[in-house]
């Protein structure tokens, strides 16, 4: 420990190797930055930025309008929900559960609705490795166009507590 300034000349210019490397690792930054601008106009998974304020119960209510409108069957006490082709579909997300489960046809569009009811929740659609951010106070309008059909398992990977790890929703895509 020293409660004396060094000298003046303590810096010395990195030389040789050390050189390089800061160099190389200066390098990669800018690349990693510029990657920012570029995903996003050329990525295929950002959201359209397209969201809207609501209030957690009033989505809520949207949500069980939706359900009672279009559901098809049900499973462990989650509805299925079936929306027209091209229409609106919404995706609840509350401690600790995604509701409804959502059956859609490969090819279409959907605009999916997706909110909180209470806290910061994550959707990760398996197996793509998509991702957003699901946020109370927020109606965040995703548009979907399912290429494949199958069964695709939505986690929340954004931890919300106690029940995190059983928080799952599922999104089914038939042809
Ligand atoms: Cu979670």
């Amino acid at each position: 420990m020293s409660i004396h300034r060094p000298p003046d000349d303590w810096f010395q210019r990195p030389v040789g190797a050390e050189r390089a490397w800061i160099g190389l690792a200066l390098l990669w930054c800018l690349v990693l930055f510029l990657m920012m601008p570029y995903w996003h106009f050329k990525g295929k998974q950002n959201s359209t930025g397209e969201a809207y304020a609501v209030k957690p119960l009033d989505f809520a209510d949207r949500v069980r309008r939706f359900e009672e409108a279009s559901k098809v069957g049900e499973d462990r006490g989650i509805p299925i929900v079936q929306p027209a082709p091209g229409s609106d579909a919404y995706l609840q997300a509350s401690m600790w559960l995604f509701r409804p489960i959502l059956k859609l046809k490969k090819d279409q569009t959907y605009r999916l609705h997706v909110s909180s009811l209470d806290l910061q929740h994550g959707f990760s659609l398996q197996p793509l490795n998509m991702n957003f951010q699901i946020l109370p106070g927020y109606d965040h309008v995703l548009t979907i166009t399912p290429t494949m059909s199958g069964e695709f398992p939505i986690i929340c990977n954004e931890f919300c507590g106690i029940g995190h790890h059983l928080m799952t929703g599922r999104i089914l895509v038939e042809d």
